[in-house]
């Protein structure tokens, strides 16, 4: 199939009647007309098409452990406890494992409406900390689990060097992480043919400012400019306030500001979380050009804090949303929490609507896909010609859409599906990936992912 009618559409521009999208054997969309006629032949959407929503924020592994660290352990359980014990999970996982919960999430994921990745990849080594035979092992796993499952993917090797600001040695639990800036520019060059030979994206992500050096910071991004001047950098900032803090004791300025004083942060740039800013650094990171990768579930679930989203706005800002730890993989319940974050600080409501687009649902699907896409660096910016053909039928047949309109509901679908999914199908390059609600290999990938998660319970994690 190289065409589909869609009766309603979402476009950049807002929604659309009548809209033929037509697609070519590489996937991009050729033709998106609207007020076209149904040719004889094409098969019609059995609801309203929307663009596909890129996840630009995936720590795969991490999926396994979802829902496995709900109990007190501490008196006060924090970001820091949780992190403990999700990293000896980490340090247990060998690569079958991890291609294996890879490919169940990435099945997750497209059932629930995200049609790309960007992976923030950090299990670098072996269990011992040593390097696998090939310094790629790990990736390739990752790559093949993308490739199986039909998502367009964004591959960032993370560059992890050290424990906290000024240079503090790595720790224990940190032994599969760290690579020398050297070893991760060989890593880049050693993977960019094979994410070109499925298309998938390849950038960097320094993990964060309390695990990358001033000067690794700085070679490592003149080395991937080297390798491609466009790629995109994503990095971990100011999610928690100790965090700020600490950043502060080390340089005197706030994480955010720091960056943007000594790195030239730009449109390549995705600053996840950034939760803790300051009027200024919103003012100043949303004039960069920089996507703020928002992650409202993870950020809800470790006890993150608020991100100022009408802040964020005001100035010009991109965003987009990543699913991070898997407590949640939907793209519409990440837009739903987030707008609820928003209701909940502001005591207001439709925060983030705008004067071009009032009904919420539709402003945040637009801007979500627009940042993710930015985020990914691949054309997956929403239904336009040249971009990819990754999108999503909604159930026009579920209860609480049947019958409305097409923003009442992509509404429905965003607020009021309650953990029922209303994704009947996606596409993802113009290949059906999602058919009636369920991926083809469903059943193989959950029984996987269980087997997998089964295997490192019982190891001890
Ligand atoms: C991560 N996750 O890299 O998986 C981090 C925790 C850290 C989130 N920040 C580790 N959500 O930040 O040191
Ligand atoms: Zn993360």
């Amino acid at each position: 199939m190289t065409n589909l009618f869609a009766t309603d559409a979402l476009l950049a521009s807002g929604w659309a009647r009548e809209v033929l999208l037509q697609w070519d054997d590489a996937g991009r969309l050729t033709a998106v007309q609207a007020g076209a006629a149904r040719p004889a032949g094409v098969e019609a959407a059995a609801g309203p098409v929307v663009p596909g929503t890129p996840n630009l924020h995936s720590h795969a592994f991490q999926r396994a452990i979802a829902g496995l660290t709900e109990y007190r352990g501490a008196a006060e359980d924090s970001f820091w406890s949780w992190r403990t014990l999700m990293y000896r999970f980490a340090l247990k996982l060998d690569p079958a494992q991890l291609e294996a919960i890879a490919f169940g999430l990435y099945v997750e994921m497209l059932e629930a409406g995200y049609t790309s990745v960007c992976e923030f990849h950090y299990v670098h080594h072996d269990q011992d900390g040593r390097p696998y035979a090939d310094d790629a092992e790990l990736a390739l796993a990752l790559l093949r689990a993308a490739r199986r499952a039909g998502i367009g993917l964004t591959l960032l090797p993370v560059l992890y060097q050290t424990s906290g600001f000024g240079a503090k040695p790595p720790g224990e639990g940190q032994r599969r992480f760290v690579l020398s800036t050297d070893s991760m520019l060989r890593l880049l060059e050693c993977l960019q043919p094979a994410c070109a030979a499925q298309g998938a994206r390849l950038g960097l992500a320094p993990h964060s400012l309390r695990a990358v050096p001033p000067d690794a910071l700085r070679e490592a991004l003149a080395g991937l400019t080297a390798l491609d001047a466009s790629a995109p950098i994503h990095i971990h900032i100011a999610e928690q306030t100790q965090e700020v803090d600490d950043c502060i004791a080390w340089s005197g300025q706030r994480p955010v500001a720091w960056l943007l004083d000594h790195t030239p942060v730009d449109g390549r740039w995705c600053l996840v979380h950034a939760t803790h800013m300051e009027p200024d650094e919103y003012r100043r990171a949303a004039a960069s050009g920089a996507v703020a990768g928002l992650c409202p579930s993870t950020e809800a679930n470790l006890g993150d804090g608020i991100f100022d989203l009408s802040a964020w706005c005001a100035g010009g800002g991109v965003w987009g949303v990543g699913s991070d730890s898997h407590v949640c993989v939907n793209a519409a319940e990440e837009l739903m929490l987030l707008e609820y974050s928003q209701r909940l600080a502001t005591r207001r409501r439709n925060v983030a609507a705008n004067a071009a687009q009032p009904q919420v649902a539709t402003a945040m699907t637009l801007a979500a896909v627009r940042g993710g896409a930015q985020a990914a660096g691949r054309p997956v910016a929403g239904l336009a010609v040249g971009q990819q053909a990754d999108f999503v039928v909604l159930d026009a047949a579920h209860a609480s859409l049947a019958g409305l309109e097409p923003s009442q509901m992509l509404a429905g679908h965003v607020f009021a599906s309650h953990r029922t999914s209303a994704v009947q199908g996606v596409y993802v390059g113009g290949n059906p990936r999602v058919v009636a609600g369920r991926h083809a290999e469903h059943a193989q990938a959950v029984a996987g992912f269980i087997d997998a998660r089964k295997q490192l319970l019982r190891d001890g994690a």
